[in-house]
């Protein structure tokens, strides 16, 4: 689903789903597209669309962690740490932030998708600036469903924003082209964010923006030497299915 005002994204949500179950959440859907508080939603999209269950892979989620910050500058110094941790040069990390934190759009607004960005040159690597890539095709098992939710509402995040971000993160963090993963969302009473990556899991970061701020967005640092078009391909088009964290 996508719904926006003119130019304005206000929301997206992606789900990957048995037939039985596409009603109901096609109208959760639009009870969030309706109800947001980007603001109110002009055209709202809505794409179904078939794949055949031998295609989906399943995987298990990243571990999750939370790291506590008084402020928000603290936060992105921590994030910013916790990306050079993954080996990414501070001066990329700095400037990719500072892209994000200004409105990573032509028009200076959040944008739609994820941005990509070079660890080796700093620059921007997705085709479309307005729209970003946008990961798709990922959601949880249904068999994991309990599993999972009963894990988070051990850790008190059991909500479809965490679950959405955790899988959206874990299926960004199975291509080796990726090092890392930073997001804190464009929505305007939502704070916190994180840095995924395969060899560190989830890191949440309880506050990475200003409240009151719309914009936020999705940077994918991606590692030199891969074909970025089949990288593409499978951020938006690959189905996987994911399990509670294996350990
Ligand atoms: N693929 C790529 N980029 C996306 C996608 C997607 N499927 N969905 C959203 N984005 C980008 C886009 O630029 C949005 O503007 C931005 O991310 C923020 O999206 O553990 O709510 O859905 O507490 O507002 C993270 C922390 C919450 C959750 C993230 O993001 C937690 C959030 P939002
Ligand atoms: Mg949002």
């Amino acid at each position: 689903m996508r719904a926006s005002r003119g130019e304005k994204h206000i929301s997206g949500a992606e789900r990957l789903l048995e037939y039985s179950l596409l009603e109901d959440a096609t109208s959760v859907m639009l009870k969030r597209a309706l109800n947001h508080v980007r603001g109110k939603a002009e055209k709202i999209c809505f794409k179904l669309q078939p794949v055949p269950s031998r295609q989906v892979s399943k995987r298990n989620l990243l571990n999750l962690t939370t790291f506590e910050v008084a402020d928000w500058p603290q936060g992105r110094a921590l994030a910013a740490q916790l990306i050079g941790n993954l080996g990414v040069k501070s001066s990329i990390v700095q400037e990719a932030m500072a892209q994000l934190a200004g409105g990573p759009s032509p028009a200076g607004e959040a944008m739609r998708g994820a941005m990509l960005v070079s660890t080796e040159t700093g620059q921007r690597l997705e085709p479309d600036k307005t729209r970003g890539v946008r990961v798709s095709r990922m959601d949880l098992d249904k068999d994991a469903g309990q599993r999972v939710e009963a894990l988070l509402t051990d850790m008190g995040l059991n909500n479809p924003r965490v679950i959405e971000a955790w899988t959206l993160a874990s299926k960004v963090a199975l291509y080796p082209q990726v090092v890392a993963a930073l997001c804190w969302s464009d929505d305007p009473d939502y704070i916190t964010g994180y840095v995924a990556s395969a060899q560190n899991g989830n890191q949440r970061v309880i506050r990475l923006k200003e409240a009151g701020s719309e914009i936020g967005g999705r940077i994918f640092f991606v590692r030199p030497g891969g074909d970025l078009n089949d990288l593409i391909s499978h951020l938006q088009y690959e189905p996987v299915l994911f399990d509670a964290p294996s350990h």
